[in-house]
């Protein structure tokens, strides 16, 4: 990864769904209990809107925690993310760098192939995916498993983050099959104390 790659160890995904308050009340308290990275993720919102969201985040974000965008290198440019996440349905990683230079892209794998892919396609990391059974994404797939996880990370050279799944009772082991990171959707904003939730989530994977 290009920038402040050691801050990418933990990571929030963002969920106007699933929060029990909203995504900015969520960014804030987890940002506050020492969140480094927060990704913007969402399906059905307007780019208007999207801009709009991503640039109070940016604010929030400011100094504290990196900004991901899931999918749109648009929005992304539109707010000065330091990040881009694409699914392997979402835009070319050619494309994402071209519009974003100094970006960090990564890249959702959950096979070696689409792994090596990624990387030969010069993405900054590769998020494996999902590790364990998830209701947050219902299109997720069956869990690849930390095997895979392991596999994955013997065969590239790039950072390795994992997500599905994750919470703190099962990060550790994660970290353990040779994940660089991690990221989190509901074992946090599906919680009602964002903040302790990220606290609780931080002390487990401590290095
Ligand atoms: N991509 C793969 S699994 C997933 C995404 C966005 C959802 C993970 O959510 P949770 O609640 O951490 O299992
Ligand atoms: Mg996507």
């Amino acid at each position: 990864m290009k920038v402040q790659t050691e801050k990418i160890r933990v990571m929030l995904v963002l969920d106007s769904k699933l929060t029990k308050k909203d995504i900015f009340q969520d960014c804030r308290n987890a940002v506050k209990a020492g969140i480094p990275c927060v990704q913007y993720r969402e399906k059905e919102k307007s780019p208007e809107e999207m801009v709009s969201d991503c640039l109070r985040l940016k604010e929030i974000c400011s100094g504290k925690a990196l900004l991901f965008i899931n999918d749109f290198p648009d929005v992304a440019f539109a707010c000065g993310a330091d990040g881009i996440h694409l699914g392997q349905c979402d835009c070319s990683v050619q494309d994402a760098r071209e519009l974003l230079p100094e970006a960090i892209i990564g890249v959702t794998a959950s096979s070696l192939d689409e792994a090596k892919k990624a990387e030969a396609d010069g993405a900054d990391y590769v998020s494996a995916s999902p590790v364990f059974a998830t209701g947050t994404k219902s299109d997720a797939g069956a869990p690849i498993g930390l095997e895979m996880v392991k596999q994955i990370k013997d065969s590239v050279g790039i950072p390795v983050m994992a997500i599905g799944g994750i919470n703190p009772e099962n990060a550790k082991s994660v970290f353990d099959s040779g994940a660089d990171a991690i990221s989190v959707v509901s074992c946090i904003v599906a919680t009602d104390d964002v903040f302790k939730s990220s606290k609780k989530l931080l002390e487990a994977v401590k290095k």
